[in-house]
């Protein structure tokens, strides 16, 4: 193909580019339609995703207590945050924009602000059509779940083998291991391994049969975890002291990768459920140190402080076992995407994935990835139009080759190294 020679075709190459080349969305909390109630779609979900439930809180009149608010039904819940955070509080937010993209997309008339048309559209889809419908839309050639081994209504799913659409791809969620020890012997024991309170060393050995087991029956793309600023390592902590004893072994063992999301700070404001966590800065040494320590696992790293993000990008150009991914959370944000990409393409080149989505609501697939796309042309736009001024012609296939790498080529290309 021909370089490109002028600044108009240069910008519609990238923005074609980017609004059409497949994206693999490396981590969700999405799961199979087969697993039940476990998989979240429709309106009511997307209302009460948690980020707008705290945002309820900001708005909501003092009766109205996070207390109250759980004992209500879903439609009710949803009845109020469409109430205060969209008619009252004007959808300004990030996550109240994405519901207004997400079913303007699917067709609706949001702007009609008529919620139980709405309803009844979704009451009359069926998953096993709307999954890939969602999928199509989004543009996703597949997307990580989560999957928690010691949360008993998962693992009963996976022990009756039900069926996993190839849109869906598996990933080992091992928290309880690393944070809560106790809690990660008990599920072990109920499932027949002989785990103490402690993680001793024949404690260590049964936990180290059960993620085998685990890896041999989702056959996960890594491990995962997410954890609190102050994780450090090396250290003489029980979780220091099971990555060294127990999973990154495993991760050797199986060549898996291992997820680390770093820097959310849990429960500051229990009532608010899974909105009650903030963000905290974490210490990249830590990362430094388990890339010096085991140059044999691949560590794939997301930081939720913004403050952390300059020293992690730094971080990954001096380790190969490193790949930086994501703007999680708190960072999926528009002007702070479009700072971490500009920020990541100028230091690591086009060697990083943009982006997750974390969505916990399968129709989130929609807005998370439109919003994205849009960023990230924007800022894709400007980088190729420095490199021309600088004097390079790319061509429309090095274009689209550079959107994949950052929309997941770059992803597979590391898990494969
Ligand atoms: O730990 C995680 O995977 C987090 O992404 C979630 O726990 C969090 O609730 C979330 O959905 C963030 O986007
Ligand atoms: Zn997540």
């Amino acid at each position: 193909m021909n370089p490109l020679n002028d600044l108009a075709a240069l910008d519609r190459a990238v923005r074609s580019a980017t609004a059409q080349t497949a994206i693999s969305d490396i981590h969700t909390h999405l799961f199979p339609p087969s697993h039940g109630r476990l998989l979240l779609w429709g309106v009511d979900e997307l209302l009460t995703y948690h980020y707008l439930v705290a945002e309820l809180f900001l708005v909501a009149p003092r009766q109205l207590t996070p207390q109250k608010f759980w004992t209500l039904s879903k439609p009710r819940q949803a009845d109020l945050v469409w109430q205060h955070v969209f008619l009252a509080g004007g959808a300004m937010s990030e996550a109240a924009r994405g519901v207004v993209t997400t079913l303007n997309a699917l067709g609706l008339d949001v702007a009609g602000r008529d919620l139980a048309s709405i309803r009844k559209w979704f009451a009359g889809q069926r998953i096993g059509d709307y999954l890939p419908r969602v999928f199509q839309m989004a543009g996703l050639d597949y997307a990580v779940m989560t999957n928690n081994p010691f949360a008993a209504d998962e693992a009963e799913c996976w022990r009756r083998k039900e069926p996993v659409p190839r849109q869906l791809r598996t990933a080992l969620r091992i928290d309880t291991l690393l944070l809560d020890w106790p809690a990660a012997a008990k599920a072990m024991q109920a499932a027949g391994y002989r785990t103490a309170a402690r993680p001793d060393a024949r404690s260590c050995a049964a936990a180290r049969r059960f993620l085998a087991d685990w890896a041999g029956r989702i056959k996960p793309m890594y491990l995962a975890a997410s954890l609190p600023p102050e994780f450090a390592y090396p250290a003489r902590s029980t979780m220091a002291a099971v990555l060294d004893k127990l999973v990154l072994p495993t991760a050797m063992e199986f060549s898996l990768p291992l997820t680390l999301m770093i820097g959310v700070r849990r429960a500051v404001n229990p009532a608010l459920g899974d909105g009650s966590a903030a963000v905290g800065v974490a210490d990249v040494t830590a990362v430094q140190h388990l890339c010096q320590e085991y140059p044999r696992v691949k560590f794939l790293v997301t930081m939720l402080s913004r403050v952390n993000q300059h020293e992690l990008c730094v971080l990954a150009r001096k380790f190969g076992n490193l790949h930086v991914f994501g703007c999680w959370w708190f960072c999926n944000n528009p002007s702070i995407i479009e700072e971490m990409t500009r920020m990541r393409l100028e230091l690591l080149g086009t060697a990083f994935t943009c982006q997750h989505s974390d969505a916990r609501v399968l129709d989130q697939l929609i807005y998370k990835w439109s919003h994205t796309r849009k960023v990230v042309a924007d800022v894709l736009a400007e980088k190729y139009r420095d490199l021309m001024a600088a004097g390079w012609r790319p061509t429309e296939e090095e274009i689209r080759r550079d959107v994949r790498m950052i929309f997941g080529g770059a992803f597979a290309a590391f898990c494969a190294k």
